[in-house]
């Protein structure tokens, strides 16, 4: 069996084998430095859809970010630029115009794959052994969902979905809906209703994930360029999630679902069944779940209930530590920005999707 890709520590059988889907997004970006630093993970790829931001401008962050870290060797690839039925809704408020405002991004030296998301995903997926491919969305659905229609094969192979979104108690988008699930809530519906083993990281766990001052100044003493980036996003992120939620410090989501696939210990979880409200006029997009005892047998779905924060946030810092100063990486791709907007794929330009 031979991997399709390799991340910047080699091979190794034991390692977790992630597909990082994504919107960066501040919080996507810590997913990304935490997944790629982590020694337990093996990222195979690294793919976008349209949420936080356009798909252009996710996607362009997403290479900022491979690029200040480093990172070589894992195809990044751009996915679906719109829902699937629902028109385009951003998160500006939260993310900034770019997307990921804050800190300055470099250019990217990094090439996007020419592959749509969908079909990386796919061909990753079919590539690999079965049950040892983890999808790990942080993002709204889209691609997910289209992957597991394109080929269906891939819902029995992947080994489970652990994904950022949702809430059981908790909304951000609507009283009762978070935004990953709202803004997609047929794709979520699709993903949440195909019969592979989902883990619902959901905003119940992550606002236990606070950056807290103490949290930021542990970064900040690493003192490497990719730490000062992640308190740059930081610094951002808890002014807007002051202004506009009232947090006195941030949640920082999506790490949550990978540090949940380094180390299950990190987040108690609970099977239930959970879907997703498409019906409702004050509760589209809800993810409903049912904590009626006994969970049925055939129950596939759980939900993330504690954080161990301190554990949480170690690995956080351990991963920038490993990761150390790269910026752009050795030996890696040589495309110069100039050669990088002529390689854009097709679909990413095309068809008013920016
Ligand atoms: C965070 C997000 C969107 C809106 C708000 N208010 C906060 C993004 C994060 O990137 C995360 O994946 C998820 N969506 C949390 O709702
Ligand atoms: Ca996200």
């Amino acid at each position: 069996m031979e991997p399709t890709a390799q991340s910047f520590r080699g091979q190794s059988p034991s390692r977790k084998k992630i597909i990082l889907d994504c919107d960066p997004g501040h919080d996507d970006a810590v997913a990304l430095l935490l997944a790629h630093g982590n020694p337990d993970i093996e990222l195979l790829a690294v793919t976008t859809v349209v949420g936080n931001q356009t798909l252009e401008k996710v996607t362009r962050n997403a290479l900022a970010v491979g690029t200040i870290a480093g990172i070589t060797g894992v195809p990044f690839a751009a996915g679906c630029g719109r829902p699937l039925v629902r028109s385009i809704e951003t998160a500006p408020d939260i993310h900034g115009d770019s997307g990921m405002d804050g800190p300055a991004l470099p250019e990217s030296t990094i090439e996007l794959d020419p592959r749509h998301a969908v079909d990386l995903i796919i061909e990753t997926v079919m590539a690999h052994e079965p049950g040892t491919v983890t999808l790990v969305p942080t993002a709204g659905l889209t691609n997910i969902a289209m992957a597991a229609r394109k080929e269906p094969r891939i819902v029995e192979r992947v080994k489970e979905v652990v994904l950022m979104g949702g809430g059981y108690h908790v909304g951000n988008w609507s009283a009762v809906a978070e935004f990953n699930i709202i803004i997609d809530p047929e794709a979520a519906h699709i993903v949440f209703n195909e019969k592979w083993p989902v883990v619902m990281v959901g905003l119940d766990l992550t606002h236990q994930a606070l950056a807290t001052p103490e949290v930021v100044e542990k970064i900040a003493a690493i003192g490497t360029k990719p730490a000062k980036f992640v308190t740059e996003l930081m610094d951002f992120f808890a002014h807007t999630y002051k202004d506009a939620q009232g947090f006195d410090s941030p949640p920082v989501h999506d790490p949550c679902a990978v540090a949940y696939v380094i180390d299950p210990t990190i987040v108690s979880t609970r099977k239930v069944p959970v879907n997703i409200e498409l019906q409702g006029t004050l509760t589209l997009g809800m993810t409903v779940a049912d904590f009626r005892a006994p969970a049925p047998a055939d129950c596939h779905t759980s939900v993330a209930v504690d954080l161990d924060h301190e554990r949480f946030w170690n690995l956080v810092t351990d991963a920038l530590v490993a990761i150390g100063e790269p910026l752009g990486g050795e030996g890696g791709s040589t495309a110069n920005a100039a050669d990088a907007e002529r390689r854009v794929p097709a679909h990413l330009t095309a068809g008013g999707v920016k």
